[in-house]
């Protein structure tokens, strides 16, 4: 495929010359991108921010606020039906932006309402003003997520910043860009939460998968069920700390994230990875008699929850209840992994039981891939994780029996070797799929090339499951989201989610560790067009983030293989 992306720079009364990507601090790659002619804006303090319609009135204030941390500039904002003054960063919405009408319409489903929003937008840099528009403040929020790397890209002069003059006209390419997020293994308090959100924004993705309940700790508050919090939420754990979120602080994450034009899936993780459950109400059925295999994780148990106990799905109809009551994105997700243990029939009855709640509720559901063999069908999404590559695997085969026994590794084979069905019977049964292929966008593989930095070298041996093959950041570039299954089709696609699972982390900075720069990749697959990498133009756009991810003070592996700035 064509790259879609190239950039143009007009020389005087020179011909236009083709610049590689490799000039742009802009992660995702844009759609065009375009070089003009003429001195570059200057962005200093006297510097305004206006907007054209009062639904911007908020990314504006984003706009200003981010800008303050990343510069240290203070930018008044301002509203304005047109660009009034010239040194300006103005925001607006057109019915019809020219240079957008020939993108393509983004493929997938929106997490928030099924629908893709319109998020292209149009962003003109020259000397007197920047204008970001488009036809939706969503789109022009994405395009100031641009605009805030272009800054934190460009040379500083004193006080002041010299942009590029140029024009970017940009959409995504899939409507669903996401990250599933674990904090469960390790709870992540409001304000990491909501620094992990920032880094989403950052990189226009737009849904957070919030993994709130596992065996390790169940994470959310639900009323009618006290001891879920009193007990679940505080699980032996390793050295880490317990907690939840109170249904208030659930609503103010979920708006934190709305503000940013992200929507929160959460996820109930059901029949199995239910060990929180069971220790907060153990008069609620266990569907599995394995109890006496031990595992080498902390907190790791078989058990799931049982489809033919009245009480138990009353359990389930009830969390479920009040989930949906704060949660305004269209789908609930209801796990439905690594079921281990559990006979494949009782499995089924419980999805089967469990998918009409979530529709009863107004909702529709998502499942890990397995949920593919119970009964769903058109407006079911199903999550497809499970992709190894089983040499690589077998290479590293200490590595998993180091921490499972091996009747666990027996059952893990067999649910894998059913797995190799999942996509083709989603398919059959018209599902759609969120791509989420384990081998490239499982966050907690562990970094095979050296850091720059030696002093990261333990973190590197500590954090990350031993049981997966090492990788590098090169290597998780290599795959393209429309081609990796060639039975995924198109139509068949609901975007790319990546995800981060905590056994290994311990804080905040832990998870930073695994998340950057693995993030930035993910986020390109997701929205630029072309879904092949060109590694050495990638790896510079890569290495132009690192001052940003220090100004918030974030973690980042120092991969030798870039140059960081
Ligand atoms: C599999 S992915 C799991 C998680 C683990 C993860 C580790 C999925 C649906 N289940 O419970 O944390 O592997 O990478």
């Amino acid at each position: 495929m064509a790259l879609a992306a190239g950039v143009f720079l007009m020389q005087g009364c020179a011909e236009a010359e083709d610049i590689p990507l490799n000039n742009t601090s802009l992660i995702p790659a844009p759609f065009y991108l375009t070089g003009k002619s003429g001195a570059p804006f200057t962005l200093e303090q006297s510097t305004l921010i206006t907007y054209s319609d009062a639904s911007l009135k908020n990314v504006a204030g984003l706009l200003s606020a981010d800008l303050r941390r990343e510069t240290g500039l203070l930018l008044e904002v301002a509203a304005s039906p047109s660009a009034s003054k010239s040194k300006s960063i103005h925001l607006q919405i057109q019915p019809n932006v020219k240079g957008l009408e020939t993108l393509p319409l983004p493929l997938g489903l929106s997490a928030k309402d099924g629908n893709p929003a319109d998020e292209r937008y149009k962003l003109a840099i020259s000397d007197k003003k920047v204008e970001i528009t488009s036809t939706s403040p969503e789109g022009v929020y994405r395009g100031v997520s641009s605009l805030r790397q272009l800054v934190n890209g460009s040379p500083k002069e004193g006080n002041a910043y010299k942009i590029t003059s140029q024009e970017i006209n940009d959409g995504p390419k899939f409507a669903w860009r996401g990250i599933s997020f674990d904090v469960s293994r390790c709870f992540f308090d409001v304000n990491e939460v909501k620094q992990m959100i920032d880094m989403l924004a950052l990189y226009k993705m737009n849904v957070l998968h919030w993994h709130l309940t596992d065996n390790q700790g169940w994470r959310v508050e639900i009323k009618k069920y006290p001891e879920l919090t009193k007990t679940g939420a505080h699980m032996p754990n390793g050295n880490r700390k317990g907690g939840y979120y109170t249904q208030e602080q659930y609503n103010e994450i979920v708006q934190y994230a709305a503000d940013r034009f992200i929507t929160v899936v959460p996820e109930i993780d059901m029949p199995g990875h239910t060990a929180a459950v069971f220790a907060s109400y153990p008069e609620l059925k266990n569907a599995v008699n394995l109890k006496n295999i031990k595992f080498n994780i902390p907190g790791q148990a078989l058990g799931a929850l049982d489809a033919n106990d009245e009480k138990t799905m009353a359990f389930v109809e009830d969390v479920l209840t009040e989930l949906a009551d704060m949660t305004p994105g269209s789908y609930l997700h209801i796990g439905g992994d690594e079921t281990f243990g559990l006979p494949e029939d009782k499995f089924i009855a419980f999805i089967d039981k469990v998918r009409p709640m979530v529709h009863k509720l107004g909702k529709k559901m998502v499942g890990w891939q397995e949920t593919s063999r119970a009964a769903i069908s058109n407006g079911d999404v199903i999550q497809h994780w499970i992709y190894m590559d089983n040499e690589k695997m077998a290479e590293n085969s200490e590595g998993l029996t180091s921490m499972l026994p091996p009747e666990i590794i027996k059952l893990l084979m067999e649910t894998f070797a059913e797995a190799a069905h999942d996509v083709e019977r989603a398919i059959s049964k018209n599902a759609r799929i969120v791509m989420s292929p384990q081998s490239f966008v499982y966050l907690d593989q562990r970094y095979k090339e050296p850091s720059a930095d030696p002093a990261q070298q333990a973190e590197q041996d500590r954090l990350g499951l031993a049981a997966y093959p090492k990788v590098t950041v090169e290597g998780l570039m290599q795959w393209d989201p429309m081609t990796f299954n060639p039975l995924i089709k198109e139509e068949n696609m609901v975007g790319v989610e990546c995800a981060i699972w905590c056994e290994t982390i311990e804080n905040f900075s832990d998870l930073q560790f695994l998340v950057l720069p693995k993030l930035s990749g993910v986020a390109e697959k997701a929205w630029s067009a072309d879904g092949t990498t060109d590694w050495s133009e990638y790896r510079v756009r890569l290495g132009a983030q690192s001052p940003m991810w220090r100004t918030f003070g974030w973690n980042y592996f120092k991969s030798s293989s870039v140059d960081w700035k």
